[in-house]
């Protein structure tokens, strides 16, 4: 991680670093969660097999499409509301549920959705924003697994202008953890470097219950 100077590692070892987050909230990077070959057979089936769309948003009472490629996907019935729109989950294509399994095994967390990205290239991104959907719950832990192509992910506190920078490595693992969502932005920028296509996973628990509650 770049630009970390005022950001103390909190632990560090060969498969991960860590960080506690000033304000607050936990940070971990694995960079070479999937091994390289195995995060290459997954980039190329979740390019071909899953139901990439570019989607609408309304952004400054005008709707415009997201920069980005996305699907959805969790157990069946689970709902994921944003800018208006609501996405139903029918259930897991197989490695997508592979890699749940063993972000399951090795996070001791269960996760019943899935976020997907496709960044095509560096006109594609993700503004500032926080995973604060109240259907999260509280203090949701998000786990994130980049494939392909590197990409910046940058994080700053919702006030002030510091910022952390990661260059996620394909098959690498990020977990957003404890309270990061309330203090804390993050943003995939987009990039005049010439770049081939990115796939993030956003792995997250869906909390039946819609009013915030954990
Ligand atoms: O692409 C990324 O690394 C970030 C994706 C993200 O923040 C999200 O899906 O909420
Ligand atoms: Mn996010």
């Amino acid at each position: 991680m770049n630009d970390s100077s005022y950001q103390a590692m909190a632990s560090s070892d060969a498969t991960r670093q860590q960080w506690q987050l000033d304000p607050a909230g936990q940070l971990s990077y694995w960079p070479a969660w999937l091994e390289h070959r195995a995060a290459t057979q997954y980039f190329e089936a979740f390019e071909r097999e899953l139901a990439w769309q570019q989607r609408p948003i309304i952004l400054f009472g005008r709707q415009v499409l997201q920069p980005r490629l996305t699907a959805f996907y969790g157990d069946a019935g689970i709902a994921y509301r944003y800018s208006g729109k609501t996405l139903l989950a029918e259930g897991w294509p197989a490695p997508l549920a592979a890699v749940r399994d063993a972000l399951e095994t090795d996070l001791g967390e269960r996760f019943n959705s899935v976020l997907c990205n496709l960044y095509r290239d560096g006109s594609d991104g993700m503004g500032w924003h926080a995973d604060n959907e109240p259907e999260l719950g509280n203090n949701p832990l998000i786990a994130s697994v980049s494939l392909g192509s590197r990409r910046r992910f940058r994080l700053k506190p919702s006030s002030g202008d510091r910022r952390l920078v990661l260059d996620p490595a394909h098959g690498s693992l990020i977990v957003m953890a404890g309270d990061i969502q309330h203090h804390w932005l993050h943003e995939v920028p987009k990039t005049r470097r010439v770049v081939g296509p990115r796939i993030n996973l956003t792995f997250r628990r869906i909390r039946s219950n819609t009013t915030g509650r954990n």
